[in-house]
């Protein structure tokens, strides 16, 4: 028997539940439905479901396509759950993914919270950031090369940034080393070709992309005569995947 008009229908509460991402697979997690009052006769309601994701520097943000169930309340029942998919990965996530749900009522019900929350906590590690070279020493006209690399893929844009450092007591590579073309692209016009060229090396990006799992920086060397010394070039890699800087060094002969 439907309640007559104007009595208060029983209603539903939606709950927000916390699950952690796990690795893959189709996961759902269970979002808790209270009902408040006595259903007495079989009641539905409708939930639609919408995952958003957060975040500044990720491959993959926005909405997804809303998802629609509808949940049926028995004669007596006091509550459950409704079965939220959401996307599980292997990866270091930056994003924060909530699974949205709204709940509508069809028969026999009236909703009192009617949107709820899931939010999935990401549980994949950070992988190590690691600043090396491809070969420590090379000659003139070589390039010089720096290698970023992340020890896995993550989700996100791994931010990195390469500044160039200049000791006492090292001859360094010079502006003068490298070619003019590159001298234009990467350092300021004004660099005296006699100064060091680290002191130059600000504000290099070596970024890697959400995905990838490394990058490189090369440095060209103009061909020279020998030359009785070696020069050297190190760079300092800063990120915020690092609890402090780390450097590399090249020599050149
Ligand atoms: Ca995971
Ligand atoms: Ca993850």
């Amino acid at each position: 028997m439907s309640p007559a008009p104007g009595a208060l229908l029983p209603s539903i509460r939606i709950g927000k539940t916390t699950v952690t991402e796990g690795d893959g697979g189709d996961p759902m997690a269970r979002l808790p439905y209270t009902v408040v009052g006595d259903v007495t006769v079989p009641a539905r309601f409708a939930v639609a479901m919408e995952q958003r994701t957060f975040c500044d520097a990720c491959a993959r943000i926005g909405w997804s396509p809303k998802r629609y169930a509808i949940i049926t309340v028995a004669p007596g029942d006091t509550g459950s759950v409704i079965e939220v998919p959401y996307e599980a990965d292997n990866l270091d996530d930056r994003r924060r993914q909530v699974q949205r749900v709204m709940a509508v009522p069809l028969t026999g019900l009236a909703m009192s919270d009617y949107i709820g929350r899931v939010v999935v906590r990401d549980d994949d590690p950070t992988p190590r950031l690691s600043f090396d070279v491809r070969r420590q020493r090379v000659g003139y006209g070589d390039d010089l090369v720096f290698v970023t690399r992340l020890a896995a893929r993550v989700d996100y844009d791994a931010y990195a940034r390469l500044s160039g450092l200049v000791f006492d007591r090292v001859d360094p590579l010079r502006v003068v080393d490298v070619p003019k073309r590159w001298a234009r692209r990467h350092i300021v016009d004004r660099a005296p070709r006699r100064s060091a060229l680290a002191k130059w090396i600000t504000r290099e990006s070596a970024s890697i992309d959400a995905g990838e799992l490394s990058t490189t920086f090369v440095v060209p060397t103009r061909v020279h005569p020998p030359h009785p010394n070696s020069k050297s070039l190190t760079l300092r890699l800063r990120s915020p995947l690092l609890d402090h800087p780390i450097r590399a060094t090249i020599r050149v002969r």
